[in-house]
């Protein structure tokens, strides 16, 4: 198993900040991309590709299975402003979206984010 899939098996959903509501909120640095009254774009310290980066909610929705119906302008949002990084970041070519959700998705990190891969071929099925 990699290193993120042993992490994400020692990871619990807790009540507790996570990294990420840290970054929102500016206490620990991050190289931001983007960002507006909603969401944030980042690129994640652990690039799996030349290009990935993560599109957080500022609000602390723990992950996927956590998100309600009056979460949906927010999940749309999420996804448009992915698509809109991704063409600042020149990946006319294709990318890959990853969203993954609790122990078996191997989430790491407990507050909801979309991966957004590119700049090489990906492979089907993912690991
Ligand atoms: P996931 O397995 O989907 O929960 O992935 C969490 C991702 O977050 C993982 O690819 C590494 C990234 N990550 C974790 N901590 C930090 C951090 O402090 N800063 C940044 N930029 N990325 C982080």
């Amino acid at each position: 198993l990699s290193d993120e899939v042993e992490k994400a098996k020692g990871a619990k959903k807790t009540a507790e900040p996570t990294i990420f509501s840290k970054i929102v909120d500016k206490s620990i640095p991050a190289d931001i991309i983007y960002e507006d009254e909603q969401c944030l774009a980042f690129r994640d310290v652990s690039p799996q590709a030349p290009v990935h980066f993560l599109v957080i909610p500022k609000s602390p929705i723990p992950g996927l299975s956590d998100a309600q119906d009056t979460d949906l302008q927010l999940l749309g949002h999420l996804l448009l402003t992915a698509k809109r990084v991704a063409e600042r970041e020149d990946l006319s070519n294709g990318y890959r979206l990853v969203i993954n959700n609790g122990p078996d998705g191997a989430q790491s990190v407990y507050h909801l984010h979309i991966h957004i891969l590119g700049g090489r071929q990906m492979s089907w099925p993912p690991g």
